[in-house]
């Protein structure tokens, strides 16, 4: 068993829990924050058999998109905004981990 840990844009993820409906793939949906940009984004547990792996993938895939915003880089590293141009940075599609499960219980 596998556990996929998928970030993805919050724009994407009602599209994505939806795929994972209707596949019958069970995942918990975690409201999170990027680390950089400080802006919400959403994380995916799924766990899931090994043969499903690239399936799940193939899904996120498809449903999670690259997007490009502008960063005012004072703003992001101090906190203040003290005017220099902002800089371009393209954000996601998706940002996936995949680890090997030692235990799975459910009681
Ligand atoms: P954030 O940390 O808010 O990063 C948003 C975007 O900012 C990144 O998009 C990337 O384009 C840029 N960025 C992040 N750190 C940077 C840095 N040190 N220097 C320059 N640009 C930087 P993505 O790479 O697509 O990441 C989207 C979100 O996925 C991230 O939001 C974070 O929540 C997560 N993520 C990405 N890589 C990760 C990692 N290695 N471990 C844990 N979470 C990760």
């Amino acid at each position: 068993m596998k556990l996929i840990i998928a970030i993805v844009q919050k724009e994407d993820a009602n599209r994505l829990q939806h795929a994972f409906a209707k596949e019958s793939i069970r995942a918990t949906k975690l409201a999170t924050t990027g680390g950089f940009l400080s802006e919400g984004n959403t994380t995916f547990l799924i766990g899931i058999e090994d043969k499903f792996v690239k399936k799940v993938m193939r899904i996120i895939k498809g449903e999670s998109q690259g997007r490009e915003e502008y960063l005012n880089p004072n703003l992001a590293m101090t906190g203040f905004d003290v005017s220099s141009q902002p800089v371009k940075i393209t954000v996601g599609g998706a940002t996936c981990f995949v680890l090997s499960v030692e235990e799975f219980k459910q009681f």
